[in-house]
């Protein structure tokens, strides 16, 4: 009996992945692989589920990638959301509904909430100072705000960020604050926000949390516990923000709710939708009902950088809310490295899920096999292709596969690939593999409703392993000729093994199931974890096609070069420095007479490429200086630029011309070169020393 067997009902829910980029492996390995194998499981034992995802449009992810690209908030969304419902769709993670949080339905839904939790008084409203544009009548966040950037001058820094510093701002710290609307000095004005008291809820959720000790996985509740022990303070539910969903009170124009107050709400707005399009009753999978015991059992599939709004703030919300179940269990994954480093989106170290579709054709199994062997489930963990490699070939292909294949064509060598005997139905009669299945059915249940996947899916393959041992030890290939009725039985005996096999393998390798299902020539209802398996006597099995095949080298060295080629495309390049010279003495040092100074004209040198002759004020005279920078500098462009010069130099005759000193000039690794100008402005003659 299932543990799980006390729940009406499931709403199973992965994290909303931002639609600001493509999904990799880390992202499977966290929330959504082990969610769809838990919720094909649950499907297995026919039970109620709805599983739950979609796309996380709003939020700071979102309009920053925009900037980046160069394009609006609304095209970043478009293209992703895309993106990744077809990379999810052709992987075979299995949601009931992949929405996003732009729709209609969830605007409305998360309005809905934050008017119920208003309206009960249960927000802090509080007051800070920010900028205001009182021509368009609106506050300034963000880029509707550039200033000078108090850390490198820059006169076009952000309110959220200078560009040229990377410095991260906020609009208060700018210098000369310029509105981009219109152009003016804003004014500061107090804004209002609206936060949610989590310090009101503390005690309440303590209480809560504590009831999950022996529930939640020990990373999960040991972060909640230290967020409580710290204090939990109230947190802004609204921004001052240009894109996201309207806070809807008429005195908070402009405003949007903050988007960790919406995303989870997401979960829910997906849900009605679902509903909608399938005639079902959301109420059902959120509400709390009449009777406690039919409530359904809400589980988030999270990374576990999203534990605490999962576990307290969504939480908080639903129980100031009123009306909501809360969650059940939180099974948060720790994060995935690879080949040696941590996934990185901005420095391209990840393998794109798209990326492998398209490159593995037809492999999702192969995917699916090792990302959950190596489930990052209670530590970090890492995925090399190496490991792929030999978790492919000798796992799959030479347990698995080698075991399925070897019953299939046996067979059909003997029997033409007819299941036939006189008692006319075809069942398990060996007592020892009887035994050793249940067992194993036992691991795989209890391990599956532990969140313990790597572990299931090791007895998973002990059942294949133990149909490879008892092949080898009743050796058909020779009993046939000595014993054919015993041949006969050991073969049917491992047909049916290969249906409990197959049973067992739905929530993890789908794919293979199909194939299995297809050369046993049976209908896919007729295997679940909990019915018997059996032929009747006269039933004709398809041909025997290959499931898995052999990982190549090439493909693995492929992938690695990939991965070294991204590496150093990402790499900043470190610049080849000249050496360093010999130390000298002050006294050689101030020697030199260095003064800073303008250029006043500037032209060609007749029949030369590098060179012009420039006059420069010195502060002390204005005279001629050859300089090699004609390759670099129109003359045109330079008049008037300040420059220093080193004005004791003996003067010596270039062309025909008498150049009297030398204009300092920086040249970078790439031999660009830059003119030495004070960072302030200084008169011409300034000492340099
Ligand atoms: N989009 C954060 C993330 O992708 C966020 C999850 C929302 S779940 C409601 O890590
Ligand atoms: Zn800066």
């Amino acid at each position: 009996m299932s543990q799980l067997d006390k729940f009406k009902r499931f709403t199973i829910t992965s994290a909303l992945p931002y639609a600001n980029g493509p999904l990799h492996i880390g992202h499977l390995a966290g929330a959504y692989l082990p969610a769809d194998i838990f919720v094909r499981y649950l499907r297995l034992l026919r039970k109620d589920v709805v599983y739950i995802c979609g796309s996380d449009e709003h939020g700071a992810a979102i309009t920053i990638k925009a900037k980046k690209e160069d394009t609006t908030p609304q095209a970043i969304i478009d293209k992703y959301h895309q993106q990744i419902k077809t990379s999810f769709e052709e992987f075979g993670i299995s949601f009931d509904i992949y929405h996003r949080t732009s729709s209609a339905i969830h605007h409305d839904l998360s309005q809905e909430f934050f008017l119920n939790l208003y309206e009960k008084d249960e927000f802090v409203e509080k007051f800070s100072e920010q900028y205001f544009d009182e021509d368009f009548q609106q506050f300034l966040a963000d880029r509707y705000i550039t200033g000078t950037c108090p850390n490198c001058s820059n006169p076009n820094a952000y309110g959220d960020q200078c560009e040229n510093c990377g410095t991260s701002l906020n609009p208060t710290d700018l210098i000369n604050p310029i509105s981009t609307l219109s152009g003016k000095t804003p004014v500061l004005k107090q804004t209002k926000h609206w936060f949610l008291p989590l310090d009101k809820y503390q005690p309440w959720l303590e209480k809560w949390i504590e009831t999950k000790e022996d529930e939640w996985k020990v990373n999960v509740y040991g972060q909640c516990k230290s967020w409580l022990k710290s204090g939990l303070q109230p947190r802004s539910m609204t921004r001052d923000l240009d894109w996201g969903i309207d806070v809807p009170l008429e005195e908070a124009k402009g405003k949007k709710l903050y988007v960790w107050m919406d995303a989870p709400i997401g979960y829910i707005s997906a849900t009605k939708q679902w509903a909608i399009d399938n005639g079902k009753d959301w109420k059902l999978y959120w509400k709390k009902q009449a009777n406690e015991a039919d409530d359904s059992c809400l589980i988030h599939f999270i990374g576990k950088d999203n534990i605490v709004f999962h576990c307290i703030i969504f939480p908080s919300i639903l129980h100031a809310h009123g009306e909501y179940i809360l969650p059940q269990n939180v099974p948060a994954n720790e994060f995935l490295n690879l080949e040696g480093d941590k996934l990185s989106t901005s420095r391209n170290h990840a393998v794109w899920l798209h990326e492998y579709l398209e490159e593995f054709p037809g492999k999702q199994d192969e995917l699916r096999y090792v990302l959950t062997s190596i489930l990052p489930e209670t530590s970090d963990s890492e995925f090399t292709w190496k490991d792929y490699q030999a978790r492919v070939n000798n796992e799959l292909v030479a347990i698995l596969g080698n075991y399925v294949n070897r019953v299939m064509i046996l067979m059909h060598k003997f029997y033409d690939g007819k299941v036939e005997n006189e008692t006319g139905k075809i069942v398990l009669t060996d007592k020892n593999i009887n035994a050793g299945l249940g067992r194993l059915y036992d691991d795989i249940q209890v391990n599956l409703e532990a969140y313990r996947f790597r572990q299931a899916l090791q007895s998973v393959m002990d059942m294949a392993r133990l149909g490879n041992r008892y092949l080898t030890e009743q050796e058909p290939w020779k009993t046939i000729k000595t014993n054919p009725e015993q041949a006969k039985e050991a073969l049917h005996n491992s047909l049916v093994l290969i249906g409990h096999l197959a049973a067992c393998l739905q929530p993890f390798l789908p794919g293979t199931v199909r194939k299995v299902v297809d050369m046993l020539n049976i209908p896919f209802s007729a295997i679940a974890m909990d019915a018997e398996v059996a032929f009747e006597s006269g039933h004709q099995l398809n041909q025997p096609v290959l499931l898995f095949e052999k990982v190549e080298d090439e493909a693995i060295e492929k992938q690695l070069q990939k991965l070294a080629d991204k590496k150093a495309a990402a790499a900043p390049k470190q610049p080849a420095l000249v050496a360093a010279k010999e130390n000298i003495s002050y006294e050689s040092f101030a020697t030199m007479d260095i003064r800073t100074g303008t250029i006043i004209t500037a032209e060609k040198v007749a029949k030369t490429k590098k060179l012009l002759k420039l006059s420069i004020d010195t502060g002390l005279d204005t005279r001629t200086i050859v300089s090699g920078i004609a390759e670099y500098y129109e003359p045109e462009a330079i008049i008037g630029q300040k420059v220093s010069v080193l004005v004791n130099l003996e003067p010596r005759e270039i062309k025909g011309i008498l150049s009297q000193g030398m204009i300092l000039m920086a040249e970078n690794s790439e031999g660009k070169l830059s003119f030495v100008t004070p960072a302030e402005d200084m008169h011409n003659g300034s000492v340099i020393r």
